[in-house]
């Protein structure tokens, strides 16, 4: 996948919400996925607003924000259609099946009825794919490949290939993979071209954080360890301007994207 287009691998993607991300992707020429990790819907849909012309995704925690309403996810779809973006309620299911699909259906959050997809560990087995995917206006799923937090054991390369398998048995409804390295992995000649790698732990300016998170650049996310999207949370909503910070992630990540293209 590392030499083909954006475009092109719509074109062979299995999940109708992969295919979309990637012409989204290809059109509006950016690679960049915002993470609103804030704790009000004014802030969010504030930060959403202001960063939605340069970003190809929102993805959100609605678990953090403290006054979540049905108006919040409402929200954030009118500006997803305003602006050409994709919203990705980053959930990491990871309970078994009948409870997961009961967290993305019901409570409070409703996620189900304004994500355009979610993501799930991979430790409760394939089933959680198969529950998730039962809800009544389910959109799609990423299964977590690899974490960006200092000792992670979600690691190696049994654990990758278990995720591989478990999308490769749900193609329709598994559209990617949060990862780290796939560029590395011992199975990357194996992965469909049509999944999309989306990476979190991108910086510019840290390396970490105090709690485990580490850090590595666009550059080295798109061009050295083969991610797709890149996902910029503090980096973008703890800046002072959050507009012009996500114009610089997304200049970094579309010349990274264009660089790889080259190789
Ligand atoms: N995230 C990671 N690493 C993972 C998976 N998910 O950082 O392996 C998520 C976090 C957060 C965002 O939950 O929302 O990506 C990263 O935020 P940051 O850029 O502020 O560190």
């Amino acid at each position: 996948w590392l030499a083909q287009s954006y475009g092109t691998r719509a074109k062979s993607a299995k999940c109708p919400a992969a295919a979309n991300l990637l012409e989204l992707m290809e059109r509006k020429k950016t690679n960049l996925c915002a993470s609103l990790d804030v704790t009000t819907s004014a802030e969010l849909l504030k930060l959403a607003e202001e960063v939605g012309p340069q970003v190809c995704c929102v993805k959100t925690h609605c678990d953090v924000v403290s006054d979540w309403t049905e108006a919040t996810g409402a929200e954030l779809q009118r500006l997803a259609k305003a602006h050409d973006f994709v919203v990705f309620e980053d959930r990491k299911f990871a309970d078994i099946g009948n409870t997961a699909a009961l967290q993305y259906e019901c409570g409070l959050h409703k996620i189900s009825s304004w994500s355009d997809f979610v993501n799930a560990h991979i430790t409760p087995g394939p089933f959680v794919i198969d529950a998730l995917k039962g809800v009544k206006g389910a959109g799609a799923c990423l299964l977590l490949a690899e974490m960006s937090s200092k000792g992670t054991v979600a690691t190696g390369d049994a654990y990758v290939k278990s995720a591989l398998d478990m999308a490769d048995a749900h193609p329709d409804f598994v559209m990617g993979f949060i990862d780290q390295t796939p560029k590395n992995w011992k199975c990357a000649k194996d992965v469909d071209p049509g999944y999309v790698h989306m990476t979190p732990g991108i910086s510019l300016a840290s390396k970490g954080d105090k709690v485990g998170q580490q850090y590595t650049t666009p550059h080295m996310a798109i061009v050295d360890n083969g991610a797709d999207v890149v996902i910029v949370g503090r980096g973008i909503y703890g800046a002072s301007d959050a507009k012009s910070a996500s114009a610089e992630y997304r200049e970094a990540g579309w010349k990274a994207y264009e660089a790889r293209l080259q190789m």
